[in-house]
């Protein structure tokens, strides 16, 4: 059997300084194997290509858009606006704002078109929310989600059993 492995989803990113965040959603669709790519665009210093790559990502076969940026964070709107893909925005604290222009400018959307805003930095959450986009109609993502919460839980199990310690009542 052939495996498709054409990109289900983009990661953009305004700058490779953002990188050091960003990488965490990579490694995480790396984790779950989900057939990805990884861009720089910028909103407003590539307008042109960051329009091109919104525009033609549904004939390019993607299914959800990462964009993450810093300062004035255009990008995931910009993307959002050419496209009906669902895009997940990613508010980096890379500015002497420490992120907030960033997350006021990826969260405040007007009405018509959305952006799934995540967390500041938030980009494993941004990588996990578009696997569950996927898993809708992945029975294995959708298994490997199940795994995630297991383990999620175990982690809560672990430390419950490490908290008489932490209590000094060993
Ligand atoms: C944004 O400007 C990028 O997302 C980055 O967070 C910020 C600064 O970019 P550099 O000046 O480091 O290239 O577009």
């Amino acid at each position: 059997m052939e495996v498709d492995e054409r990109p289900v989803v983009g990661v953009i990113m305004g700058s490779d300084s953002d990188l050091p965040v960003m990488r965490q959603a990579v490694e995480t669709l790396v984790q779950f194997g989900v057939p990805h790519e990884v861009t720089i665009a910028s909103a407003h210093r590539s307008p042109d290509r960051t329009h091109l790559y919104a525009a033609s990502a549904i004939e390019r076969g993607l299914k959800v858009i990462i964009c993450g940026a810093g300062w004035a964070a255009h990008l995931a709107g910009v993307v959002a606006a050419s496209t009906i893909l669902p895009v997940i925005g990613v508010p980096l604290s890379s500015s002497p704002l420490s992120g907030l222009d960033a997350l006021l400018a990826t969260v405040q959307m007007p009405s018509g078109v959305p952006v799934s805003t995540m967390a500041m930095n938030g980009a494993r959450n941004a990588a996990i929310l578009a696997i569950q986009i996927l898993a809708l109609s992945d029975n294995g993502l959708a298994e490997k989600l199940r795994a995630l919460k297991t383990s999620l839980a175990e982690g809560i199990d672990e430390k419950n059993s490490g908290l008489g310690m932490l209590l000094g009542k060993a």
